[in-house]
């Protein structure tokens, strides 16, 4: 990370190439690569800048705005609006490259679509289908960023030897050499490589609309998953941290068992078995309130996703928090629905009798735990 005033990046993007310096491979071609600027110069954002004309109807501030009011009530729609407006512009960033800048291949976080706007001189853009990323060979940058890239490939398209092997594998590359004032639209998943030609200067906007929702469900509460784990860690409440005794009982359940999640208004996923460990990602309740996950393996008290989580890596889960003061996260359906069955399944009066019983006794039919709320 090189820093230097915009008036610098400027100069050197627009003159770079005329020493050789960076061709003889005596000093690496430098990026501005993705500066906020709207976040850095406010008074420059305007609306109308992340809107797309035609068919796709952009839902990342309305459906911001909805996530917001939905899991945190308290803040005023004056307060939301300036968020909104933060979210909006924090989106959008300025690439100012010289001559040979090189953005690696990668796909964006969080499913999101991104266009990208030339603004000044000619950038060479590479495309790869979303299908063919095991051909890209990707590689994931440790744990996960709220913006940029999770997901980068080892491929270079303009190597000739990559080029060769894509050809053999079948692997199909879209190039389109961008000219000032058009737009290349990277959706959902697709791979992108970008170099500039002659010094260019780019505005990226990414986005969701109704294809790609799930994945600014996912960012929104995998951030919220972090300021809460933070807060907590911070005020002393937060779990403590527990390193993973890989010897400890473990469970393999074949088949796999189904939970159901405790947990208002979601349940962290994380990279490994501890509770300080990278969070992948958060299930959320997928209706009234719960959200029904497989688990194939258990290590004490985590558990383990029996399918891939969030792009193949298999994320971990605190079933039971008892120990650690976190209280009960998950719960077994199939022991739910056999308690359940077996009251579904008594005859009325049996059970007009048993709960004649219990309230006798001065005793409540046993409830699930509660699940501590965060
Ligand atoms: O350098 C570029 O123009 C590409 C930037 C990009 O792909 C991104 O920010 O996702």
């Amino acid at each position: 990370m090189a820093e230097c005033t915009l008036r610098e990046a400027m100069h050197y993007a627009r003159t770079s190439h005329l020493d050789t310096t960076c061709e003889r491979g005596d000093a690496p071609v430098l990026y501005m690569n993705g500066w906020d600027v709207f976040d850095a110069l406010p008074q420059l954002w305007d609306s109308n800048i992340d809107q797309i004309p035609g068919t796709i109807q952009p839902l990342t501030v309305s459906e911001n705005r909805k996530l917001n009011q939905a899991n945190l009530p308290q803040a005023s729609e004056e307060e939301l609006d300036d968020q909104m407006v933060r979210k909006a512009r924090g989106l959008c960033k300025l690439f100012i490259g010289a001559v040979g800048a090189v953005t690696r291949i990668h796909q964006d976080n969080s499913n999101a679509h991104a266009w990208l706007c030339n603004i000044r001189g000619r950038k060479l853009y590479v495309l790869c289908k979303p299908s063919d990323s095991s051909k890209v060979a990707p590689v994931a940058t440790s744990g996960s960023k709220a913006h940029g890239t999770k997901y980068s490939g080892r491929l270079d398209p303009l190597d000739p030897l990559a080029q060769l092997s894509a050809q053999r594998n079948g692997l199909q590359l879209f190039a389109t050499v961008l000219e000032p004032g058009q737009t290349i639209l990277a959706p959902d998943g697709w791979w992108h490589y970008a170099v500039s030609l002659t010094p260019t200067i780019t505005l990226m906007c990414n986005f969701w609309d109704r294809i790609n929702l799930f994945g600014l469900h996912d960012m929104f509460y995998e951030h919220l998953a972090r300021v809460i784990d933070t807060a907590r860690r911070e005020q002393g409440v937060g779990p403590k941290v527990l390193i993973a005794d890989m010897n400890a009982t473990r469970v393999t359940h074949n088949p796999p068992i189904e939970y159901q999640t405790m947990h208002s208004p979601f349940v962290y996923v994380r990279d490994l078995p501890r509770t300080d460990a990278n969070v992948l990602g958060v299930l959320r309740p997928s209706s009234k309130d719960r959200c029904i996950v497989t688990i194939d393996l258990e290590v004490d008290g985590w558990l383990r996703t029996a399918e891939p989580f969030d792009k193949g890596q298999h994320g971990w889960l605190l079933a039971h928090g008892g120990k650690l003061g976190l209280g009960v996260l998950m719960q077994k359906v199939s022991v739910v629905n056999a308690a359940q069955q077996q009251l579904n399944m008594m005859p009325p009066a049996e059970l007009l009798k048993l709960q004649k019983q219990i309230a006798a006794a001065g005793l409540q039919v046993p409830k699930a735990e509660q699940p501590e709320m965060y």
